[in-house]
Parts: structure tokens; C-alpha cells; sequence
């Protein structure tokens, strides 16, 4: 257990705003590069990649845990292996405005997700249906419910909770919740 963190069995949900209703003949999900160049998947394109089922903790900074989650999705292995960029740094965008931003290489190696299955369920609209960023190893606020794109930057730029005091990066283990953390 990450320090300050509780355990609890149900599943809380934190949405800064409504919940956006996405249309799956609507969705699509985009990379964006540092030189403008876009790489989208529709909702069958992200259905045709291979998935992953882990099984993960999640650790949120108003302090509940809650532990053992199995989940279903693509790997950013996977939607990043043919991008080319030099960026070093990620702003994930979601349905209806949320923004996050984590360094690029947290979202490689295994570490990330676009979520679209929860418990062996479609995901629910109000945890992020149809599909979430899922970075477990950063406090939850970094998994971006109704994800809808990447871009990928030169430079750091700080999302909605990371600009109004949280901090930057956002790991559990060293405690990092605010800015100076
Ligand atoms: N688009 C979007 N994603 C979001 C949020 C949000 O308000 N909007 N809240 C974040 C926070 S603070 C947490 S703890 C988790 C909560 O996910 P849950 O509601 O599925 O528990 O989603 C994160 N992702
Ligand atoms: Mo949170």
C-alpha cells in the first residue's frame, strides 16, 4: 500500500463534469505528433487489435486504493509501434475536455492501456466507457476517463489537475499529490 493510501472494495467515481455520452460510430481515438502528424483508430480498428487483461491496483490521491482491478485493453505498445516522433512528453485529451499530461515513456513498456472492458464487462460510461487511459503506476487522476486522443509534445505541458496545484508527475509510492510533494 502506497503511503496515506486506505483500502476500499467498492469503485468510487471522481468525474471533474458530466459524464459525455460517446457514440461507438462516432468514437475515435487520435495520436498526435509534435510535427502535426495524426494517427486515428475507430472503434472497430481498436477492437481488431490484439488485447491485454491485467489485473492492477489503483491508487487515488484522495487517498482511497483499491486493489486486484482486472481490466481489458490495447497496449500503448501497441497504438504507438508505428508513430514516429522525437517527443519526450504526452497530453492525453478526453470527451468532454479533461486534460492530463505524463512523460511519453510512462506510457511504454507495458505500463498503459486504452480500457475499454471492466470486470469482464464493457467499461461503464461513468468509470469511462467506452474506453479509458488506464496508467495504473500514476495516481488515478492520470487514467483519463473517455479518452479520445494523445498528442504528443516537445515540451511539458501541465493538464487540468496538474495546473491547478497537483503534481506534475504523480507517483503514489513517493507521495507525490501537490506540487512540491
Ligand atoms: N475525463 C476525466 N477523466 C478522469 C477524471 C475526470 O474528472 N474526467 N477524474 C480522474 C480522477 S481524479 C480519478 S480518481 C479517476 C476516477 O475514475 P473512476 O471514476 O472510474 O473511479 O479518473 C480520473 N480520470
Ligand atoms: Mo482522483
Amino acid at each position: 500500500m502506497p503511503p496515506g493510501q486506505y483500502e476500499t472494495h467498492g469503485f468510487p467515481v471522481l468525474s471533474a463534469g458530466p459524464t459525455p455520452r460517446v457514440d461507438l460510430d462516432e468514437w475515435e481515438f487520435t495520436v498526435t505528433t509534435e510535427t502535426g502528424d495524426r494517427y486515428s483508430w475507430d472503434w472497430a480498428q481498436l477492437m481488431a487489435l490484439p488485447s491485454r487483461t491485467p489485473t492492477v491496483d489503483l491508487h487515488c490521491v484522495t487517498k482511497w486504493s483499491k486493489f486486484d482491478t482486472v481490466w481489458e485493453g490495447v497496449s500503448l505498445d501497441v497504438l504507438l509501434e508505428d508513430v514516429e516522433t522525437a517527443a519526450d512528453h504526452a497530453l492525453v485529451r478526453s470527451y468532454g475536455d479533461y486534460t492530463t499530461n505524463l512523460p511519453l515513456e510512462d506510457l511504454l513498456d507495458g505500463q498503459a492501456w486504452i480500457a475499454y472492458r471492466f470486470d469482464g464487462e464493457a467499461l461503464d460510461p461513468e468509470h469511462g466507457g467506452p474506453a479509458r487511459l488506464l496508467v495504473p503506476h500514476l495516481y488515478f487522476w492520470k487514467s483519463a476517463k473517455w479518452v479520445r486522443g494523445i498528442h504528443l509534445l516537445g515540451e511539458d505541458e501541465p493538464g487540468f489537475w496538474e495546473s491547478v496545484g497537483y503534481h506534475n508527475y504523480g507517483d503514489p509510492w513517493r507521495e507525490q499529490r501537490y506540487q512540491g510533494d
